[in-house]
């Protein structure tokens, strides 16, 4: 690029007819690299449930922390809840860019009443709730071993709501199709979700998983972490290699010296001169993509110029 741009400067300095031209012409200095490129790795990290349980609408004040399978059915709704650290995923991403992640559940039993397949939903909480005392009555339930609900204020919440006062997200962060008697692992994109936790615009208060259309037949059993595998949460990050190596980045070099993330942004122009006599002109520096080039161009020089020189 910088070779090109000489030749360039060696043709229009020709055109005033002198090679002294060439020699008068500040001659950008083109610094040494000096940083590290930056280069982008991506990494998978796998975030297992911290807890789970599902909610069910005709046992109102039953918790099923301990169930070895989290259930998604209607008739007496079922509704699935995961927990995952948000400490955790915050550490994770740090110094990290967000590629992607994925809740995934692995199937423990499919029914063979899906029709033409149906889809379930995943949801965002919207409150927070525990493993050991959720039910479709609490949010925590001071006491699960009776048939009481147990809770008011904060620690009671509104599964049967139809509008904003659930205590999920109405719109769901995404969608799987589920078909009779699948088997394997259903994933979730929830890549927003998590970059609002990882911004701090989402305090991470779990997923809820339901039917999409809760009065239409097809029941599913997950694995929940007493059952394994686990739920788990499947995080994608770029991974920047930066090391700096200067304290501002002034050397033009295409490099991110300082690793801001920004290349070559303190780069001071120089001014220029090139030419002789009437062709002489000024200019200056620039650093575009990595390479010094100078804006002076020397005028073209009159008929007879070089004679009366
Ligand atoms: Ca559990
Ligand atoms: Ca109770
Ligand atoms: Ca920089
Ligand atoms: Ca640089």
């Amino acid at each position: 690029m910088s070779a090109v741009t000489v030749l360039a400067f060696a043709a229009l300095a020709a055109g005033c007819g002198s090679r002294d031209a060439e020699v008068e012409r500040s001659e950008p200095k083109s610094p040494e690299p000096l940083g590290t490129a930056r280069s982008a790795i991506v990494v998978t990290t796998l975030l297992e449930a911290t807890g789970d349980t599902f909610v069910r609408a005709g046992l109102p004040n039953q918790n099923e922390g301990g169930n070895q399978t989290l259930s998604v059915q209607i008739g007496s709704q079922h509704r699935s809840i995961l927990y995952f650290d948000a400490a955790a995923i915050r550490a994770a991403a740090a110094n990290r860019l967000l590629v992607s992640a994925q809740v995934e559940l692995t199937i423990a039993t499919t029914t063979a009443n899906w029709g033409p397949g149906r889809p379930i939903a995943i949801h965002a909480m919207r409150q927070a709730s525990t493993e050991g005392r959720a039910t479709w009555s609490c949010a925590s339930d001071s006491n699960v071993n009776n048939s009481n609900a147990d809770c008011s204020g904060a620690n009671a919440w509104n599964m049967s709501a139809t509008n904003a006062s659930l205590p999920f997200a109405t719109q769901p962060t995404a969608t799987a199709q589920i078909t009779n008697s699948q088997t394997g692992v259903v994933s979730f994109n929830v890549t927003t979700d998590v970059a609002a936790i990882v911004a701090g615009a989402n305090a991470g208060l779990g997923w809820l998983v339901k039917k999409v259309d809760e009065n239409q037949a097809g029941t599913i059993l997950f694995d929940s972490r007493e059952g394994l595998p686990s739920p788990r949460l499947r995080l994608q990050f770029e991974t920047n290699i930066c090391t700096p190596t200067a304290a501002t980045d002034i050397a033009c070099n295409g490099l991110d010296d300082d690793c801001d993330g920004r290349v070559d942004e303190d780069y001071v122009a120089i001014a220029t001169s090139c030419g002789v006599g009437a062709c002489e002109a000024s200019g200056a520096t620039s650093c575009v993509n990595g390479a010094v080039t100078d804006s002076c161009h020397s005028g073209a020089p009159a008929d007879g110029d070089e004679k009366k020189r």
